[in-house]
């Protein structure tokens, strides 16, 4: 008995149609620690934070995302995304301007200024 050509194809194409498509999502936070950062005063550190915690930047996370994708088979993706600590050690990097480890209040009152 032969199975003709046609009849295969129809057989092949039903039961790729009837594969369970393996679908992933995975989120991967990429955690780093705090940058170790002192403060002139009591009046710098509250500056700072007060800046930090109201700034867009301290609510953003870059984030990469990656997809890959086989018809019908696989659609498995993938979110990296920074966690707080990095936007923190952002803000901080940008904040001790001179980069001596130690935010003054100067320092904190410039971070804090509107920026256009
Ligand atoms: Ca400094």
């Amino acid at each position: 008995m032969r199975t003709h050509p046609a009849r295969f194809a129809l057989l092949a194409a039903l039961a790729v149609s009837l594969t369970a498509c393996i679908s992933t999502k995975e989120t991967i936070y990429r955690d780093v620690e705090r940058v170790k950062i002192e403060f002139e005063s009591d009046t710098a550190a509250r500056v700072f934070y007060e800046a930090f915690t109201k700034s867009p930047e301290s609510r953003q996370r870059n984030e990469k995302t990656s997809r890959f994708i086989i018809p019908v088979i696989v659609d498995a993706q993938r979110t990296e995304r920074d966690s707080e600590n990095a936007t923190f050690n952002a803000a901080v990097r940008r904040c001790d301007t001179n980069g001596d480890g130690k935010i003054t209040e100067a320092e904190a009152r410039i971070y804090a200024a509107p920026r256009n």
